[in-house]
């Protein structure tokens, strides 16, 4: 089948975000007088868990469940979102700068027709802080959909995320070609019946790609043609 449409991945994928949402955790830690502190080590592990309020709860109930009885899901929730303002404090202040290659891909696909999505777990306001920063003016316009966190109970690696933006977007799993940097990605675009390319970041390179269609290390070297090539191949192997 022709390629209609590619879905971005968000955190990892369009920018290097995660370092930036590990700070936010641990201001938000601070400013609650809380004495946890993420360090990289403990982030990565943590980032198998999609989703930072999911990651919370899963770090209080795996890590110090004694003081969970404490911890009911407002009072999780309320820590998120103290953290989600300071995120996007971040990202709007001081910016956060696009991988290679995003935006031209972005463009030759927009010049050839092809329609192009997000899938996240992470909120719309932070993608929407993320548009609003790192992209050209107007950019918001350039994506047929945008399915985020909220739209959502099950995040990656469940594929609800992407059932969600094949939906707005109207086209079958096999139209679409996903580009994501994470195992957790790659399984809920999988599920979803997408086809995946991969461009791991810092925090996930070295996670086991075997299931993606390919591994680049940017999208720098990624032209539109071989991309299409990449998806027919993968709409013959599935076919065959
Ligand atoms: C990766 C995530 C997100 C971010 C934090 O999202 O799992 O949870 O780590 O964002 P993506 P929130 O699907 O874009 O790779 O704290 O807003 O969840
Ligand atoms: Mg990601």
């Amino acid at each position: 089948m022709t390629l209609k449409a590619i879905i971005f991945d968000v955190d990892g994928t369009l920018a290097e975000t995660e370092e930036a949402h590990r700070a936010a955790f641990n201001e938000a830690f601070e400013a609650a007088g809380l004495d946890w502190r993420w360090d990289r080590d403990e982030y990565a592990e943590l980032l198998h868990v999609g989703g930072g309020r999911e990651r919370l709860r899963h770090f209080i109930d795996s890590e110090m469940p004694a003081l969970a009885p404490q911890w009911d899901d407002d009072r999780v929730a309320q820590l998120h979102r103290d953290k989600t303002a300071r995120y996007q404090r971040m990202v709007t202040e001081d910016g956060l700068p696009l991988r290679p290659g995003v935006l031209r891909l972005m463009r030759d696909a927009r010049a050839a027709g092809i329609a192009l999505a997000i899938c996240t777990t992470t909120s719309r306001s932070n993608v929407d802080a993320l548009l609003e920063t790192g992209f050209p003016e107007g950019a918001r316009a350039w994506f047929a959909a945008i399915a985020a966190g909220e739209d959502v109970t099950r995040k990656k690696p469940a594929p609800d995320v992407y059932e969600v933006a094949l939906e707005r977007l109207d086209l079958p799993p096999s139209a679409c070609l996903a580009i994501e940097d994470s195992v957790i990605g790659l399984e809920a675009a999988r599920a979803a019946g997408v086809p995946t390319l991969i461009t791991p970041s810092t925090y996930t390179v070295g996670e086991d790609f075997d299931a993606a269609l390919g591994v680049v290390d940017n999208l720098a070297g990624v032209r539109l043609d071989w991309l299409r090539e990449l998806h027919l191949r993968a709409g013959r192997a599935s076919a065959s």
